[in-house]
């Protein structure tokens, strides 16, 4: 068998009770199989990216596995999906939305799946839940450091909320 890789899940939602949404996508995390729990960031409450869209929940959870990335992403559609997401507009308000952000070592670019997750720097709800789950010397596997990437990206409108778990 093949030694598990650490995976990077980013979780967020900003409709029907958006923190409860989380709370059972990380149950649903858990039930994974072929993976193995490896702890989860705080709670983040920031705005939308995007004008007129509700606040959005986000965090991030670490995982170990053994699944490939696509049945790993396969699976994790599936726990949208559960979970009552309704893929009407692409960047519209959602139920659910979890993004493989890292998986191990891998540089992936596939049609479904790119790994690390290509808007990554961008988002500070993702670049900070990543960094309590990381060393502070952390590197991706494309060699940026976590470091650089926060320091380019502001803390600004991100607020820690407590413990999702
Ligand atoms: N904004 C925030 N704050 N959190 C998200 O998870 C998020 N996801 C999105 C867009 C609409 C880009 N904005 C977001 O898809």
């Amino acid at each position: 068998m093949s030694a598990p890789e650490r995976v990077f899940i980013g979780l967020g939602s900003n409709l029907a009770e958006p923190t409860e949404q989380l709370r059972q996508a990380l149950h649903g995390l858990r039930q994974l199989p072929a993976t193995q729990w490896a702890g989860v960031s705080g709670l983040y409450l920031s705005d939308s990216l995007l004008p007129g869209q509700p606040r959005y929940s986000n965090a991030v959870a670490a995982l170990d596995t053994t699944l490939a990335p696509l049945a790993l992403l396969d699976a994790l559609q599936r726990i949208e999906n559960e979970q009552g997401r309704v893929r009407a507009e692409r960047w519209g308000p959602r139920t659910l939305d979890l993004d493989i952000l890292l998986f191990g070592e891998r540089l992936l670019d596939e049609p479904r799946l790119r790994v690390p997750h290509y808007q990554l720097h961008l988002r500070p709800f993702v670049l900070y839940p990543l960094a309590e789950l990381v060393p502070g010397d952390f590197t991706l596997a494309d060699g940026r450091a976590l470091s650089e990437l926060l320091r380019a990206c502001p803390f600004q409108g991100l607020e820690r909320a407590g413990e999702l778990a």
